[in-house]
């Protein structure tokens, strides 16, 4: 079995010991942050949302799974930050109220960090007052948020909305992110990017930036 095999059936098991070793054994073999995510997370964790949606497995194996991904990606944060930083700006970022999926909301982060972006992390659950206080708080150039679930997408418009009403929807660029988000439902709710993934996310930021 190669290693990203080897890799994605340790996430599948969520076995939190060898999950992050084959990932230093990847990197050390001189594979890329972003290819390990995309060749061996990514697919594993679609495997998990396939199989607990046949009703295959339940929520204590999806979240050992999340686990191990997690595991992975704390195994890849220095080779993310050691990325050279091409520019300054920052972001608040979160995950909407009543969803707690945190790994794709991380996994943003940490490319933007990469690519010297400050981020001030909300973590999850977070509601739309929250955002928009941390908004005038922070002052920053861009207001992330990313759902995993359709019943807290409607979340990301109230947000939109509630920063209108306190009038700070011209000092910040919304970009929403997430599974069921799509480009279209991103104009809809009137947010200004949308990224189908963290790599998008921090070419699209370095974009506008310079
Ligand atoms: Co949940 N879950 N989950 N879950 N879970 C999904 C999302 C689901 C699709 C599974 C399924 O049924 N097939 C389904 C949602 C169905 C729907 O809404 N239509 C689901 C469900 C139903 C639930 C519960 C309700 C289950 C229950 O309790 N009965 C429950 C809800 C809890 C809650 O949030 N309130 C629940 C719980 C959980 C766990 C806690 C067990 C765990 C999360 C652990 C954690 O995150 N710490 C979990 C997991 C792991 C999943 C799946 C299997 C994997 C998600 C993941 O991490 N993917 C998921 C199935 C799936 O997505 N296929 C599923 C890997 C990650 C890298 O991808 O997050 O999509 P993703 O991020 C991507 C892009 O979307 C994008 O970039 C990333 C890649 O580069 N992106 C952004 C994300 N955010 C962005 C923001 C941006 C830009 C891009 O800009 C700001």
């Amino acid at each position: 079995m190669g290693l990203i095999e080897e890799l994605k059936q340790a996430i599948l098991t969520g076995d939190l010991r060898r999950a992050p070793e084959l990932t230093e054994r990847a990197l050390g073999d001189g594979m890329s942050p972003l290819a390990i995510m995309e060749l061996a997370c990514t697919p594993a964790m679609l495997e998990v949302g396939d199989k607990f949606k046949k009703g295959e497995i339940y929520v204590p194996e999806m979240l050992v799974s999340a686990m191990a991904v997690k595991a992975v990606l704390k195994a890849l944060e220095p080779a993310l930050q050691s990325a050279p930083a091409l520019f300054a700006a920052s972001i608040v970022l979160g995950t909407v109220k009543g969803d707690l999926h945190d790994i794709g909301k991380n996994l943003v982060g940490f490319m933007l960090e990469g690519a010297g972006v400050k981020v001030i992390d909300l973590e999850v659950d977070v509601s739309p007052g929250t955002f928009v206080d941390a908004v005038r708080t922070h002052k920053p150039n861009f207001l992330g948020m990313s759902a995993l679930l359709t019943t807290t997408m409607p979340y990301m418009q109230e947000t939109i909305l509630l920063l209108k009403e306190a009038g700070l929807r011209e000092d910040v660029r919304v970009i929403v992110g997430g599974a069921p988000v799509t480009e279209e439902y991103a104009r809809q709710i009137g947010a200004d990017l949308y990224a189908p993934d963290a790599a998008r996310a921090q070419e699209m930021l370095r974009a506008l930036i310079s």
